[in-house]
């Protein structure tokens, strides 16, 4: 049992939990982290320097290249055990589910999402006008390093993906729904984020500062853990499932 009594009991109590998840959410599912310097698909280019307006600008054939190669894979894996807990916490609590991940996989598990503070990797606008972008997104089995982005119809600049890069302002409304959930719950889940990327990493504090316990679900300490009401420490797919047995009043 990883979880103390006091914090059991706040779990089956809890009327109103929220959920925030970062890229250690969908790893059990394949898809690498950002800071998971291992992996192939990172290790040749830097999110960092990758995801900006400005590598957009001046190089937009490698940067679409690049998103659609994570399409690809995003199409490709499945939930894990961990975003199809979180989709059975929500039919006995609410839960508000607010993600850094710009995949689908939480509302392929079956949940409804609050907040993609960090955008989605299938919408997409035009650069230059902002007018979305509704065409079938094309994606060649073989993607070679770099390939044209479409072009908008209405003006005629290239499209990009609705995802917030590094210098970008999140989503207004988006983030707003993200502190209002963090602010009224009376319980928080932290699962799988480094807590590096602002404002996002501030969110659990919004909680915290009202009293609020958070609990944080991570194999390794991030930049959060000292601040947490508690580290759970273990992976999104193992500690999940066992936390809904627990809300659910089970034990052992
Ligand atoms: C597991 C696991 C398992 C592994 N189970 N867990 C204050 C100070 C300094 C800088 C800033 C600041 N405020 C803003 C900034 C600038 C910047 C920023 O935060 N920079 C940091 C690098 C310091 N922020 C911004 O630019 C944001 N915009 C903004 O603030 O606008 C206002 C503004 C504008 C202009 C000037 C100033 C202010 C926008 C941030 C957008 C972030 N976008 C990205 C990439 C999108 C591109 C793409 O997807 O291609 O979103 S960055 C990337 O990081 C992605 C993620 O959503 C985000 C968070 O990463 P996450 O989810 O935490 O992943 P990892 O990899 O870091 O961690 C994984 C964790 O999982 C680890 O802890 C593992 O242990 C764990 N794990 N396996 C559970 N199985």
């Amino acid at each position: 049992m990883s979880l103390p009594v006091e914090l059991r009991h706040r779990l089956v109590e809890a009327r109103h939990i929220a959920v925030l998840t970062g890229a250690g959410m969908s790893a059990e599912s394949g898809v690498p982290t950002f800071r998971d310097v291992q992996d192939g698909l990172w290790a040749k280019y830097d999110p960092m320097t990758l995801a900006t307006e400005e590598a957009f600008a001046e190089e937009p054939s490698l940067v679409w290249a690049w998103y659609l190669r994570r399409a690809q894979m995003i199409r490709l894996v499945e939930p894990n055990a961990g975003h199809l807990a979180l989709a059975e916490l929500a039919t006995f609590k609410k839960v508000s589910v607010i993600t850094q991940n710009v995949d689908d996989l939480h509302e392929r598990a079956g949940s409804d999402v609050l907040s993609h503070v960090h955008g989605g990797l299938f919408d997409y606008r035009c650069f230059d006008c902002a007018a979305p972008w509704q065409a079938e997104l094309e994606i060649p089995g073989d993607i070679p390093e770099r390939v044209e982005p479409p072009k908008c119809t209405a003006c005629g600049g290239w499209i990009r993906p609705g995802i917030v890069w590094f210098g970008e302002v999140l989503p207004q409304k988006a983030f707003q729904d993200a502190v209002d959930a963090s602010a009224s719950c009376d319980l928080m889940l932290v699962v799988g984020t480094s807590g590096i990327v602002q404002p996002a990493g501030s969110l659990p504090f919004a909680a915290l500062e009202r009293g609020t316990p958070v609990i944080e679900i991570n194999p390794e300490e991030s930049r959060l853990t000292d601040y947490m009401t508690h580290w759970w420490q273990g992976t999104a797919a193992e500690v999940l499932p066992e936390l809904v047995r627990l809300a659910r009043g089970q034990v052992g």
